[in-house]
């Protein structure tokens, strides 16, 4: 029987061999992709998260816990999808121009993913024009801005004037570190999460 506890504990150590095999075990076993990814990667990606905001653990030992989960959601990921039966909406995300982090932004797109969402992850440093393009091309009715710098947070507040001028009707919502809610009132984002498992409630309330 494939254990989310070891699994949990393998995202935590960075083990991402242990990752990869617990994870395909649990799908082999008829596990719920939904119940590994909560119960196990977002599990251990969770205590990383805590552990680094209390300053326990630091930079490396982040990076590798994310390869660990990113390679084990290479395998969980189709499971995901094909478990989901209609994508919830289409939410295109990207960390805003300027700002190369990503870490945190990636979890928030694995969790909407994990929650039924068609996530289009521009990645990072993007300019306000490719998110219109995105939203555009797409018809998407969401989209999510990330910063993770005080000097990139003004970006959001340009990105979500060039969605205004541009006509998009999308709801915006925009987290990262220094974010907050009374940022995103005064930026008129419509949404505000303070991390990825709240970004999904926030999400799933924009639709
Ligand atoms: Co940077 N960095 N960094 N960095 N870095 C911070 C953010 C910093 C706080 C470190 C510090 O000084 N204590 C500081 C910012 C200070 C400030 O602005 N107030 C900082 C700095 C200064 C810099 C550079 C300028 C350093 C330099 O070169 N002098 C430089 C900037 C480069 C650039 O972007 N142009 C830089 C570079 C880097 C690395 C490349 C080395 C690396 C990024 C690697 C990567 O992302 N691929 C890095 C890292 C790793 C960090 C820290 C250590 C960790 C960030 C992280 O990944 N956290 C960070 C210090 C810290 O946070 N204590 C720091 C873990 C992640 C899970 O959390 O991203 O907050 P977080 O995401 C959370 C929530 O915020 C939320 O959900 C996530 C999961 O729960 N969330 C959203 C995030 N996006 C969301 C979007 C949503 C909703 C929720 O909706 C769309």
């Amino acid at each position: 029987m494939a254990d989310l506890e070891a699994l949990k504990n393998a995202v935590i150590k960075g083990d991402q061999n242990t990752a990869m095999e617990v994870t395909t075990k649990a799908l082999e076993e008829g596990m719920a992709p939904e119940e590994v990814l909560r119960g196990g990667l977002i599990a251990g990606m969770d205590v990383v998260g805590k552990a680094f905001k209390k300053n326990e653990v630091y930079v490396p030992e982040v990076l590798i816990a994310a390869r660990a989960m990113k390679m084990a959601m290479e395998i969980l990921e189709p499971k995901l999808i094909e478990a989901g039966v209609e994508p919830l909406g289409t939410i295109i995300v990207g960390t805003v121009k300027g700002d190369l982090h990503d870490i945190g932004k990636n979890l928030v797109c694995m969790m909407l993913k994990g929650a039924g969402f068609n996530v289009i992850d521009l990645g990072t440093d993007v300019a306000p024009e490719r998110f219109i393009e995105a939203v555009k091309e797409n018809d998407a009715k969401t989209i999510g801005l990330s910063a993770l710098l005080t000097t990139t947070m003004p970006m959001m507040d340009k990105t979500v004037t060039a969605f205004k001028e541009a006509g998009i009707e999308a709801k915006v919502m925009i987290g990262g570190a220094p974010v907050t809610q009374n940022y995103a009132d005064k930026i008129g984002a419509q949404g505000y999460a303070a991390d990825a498992a709240t970004a999904v409630d926030v999400a799933k309330e924009l639709l």
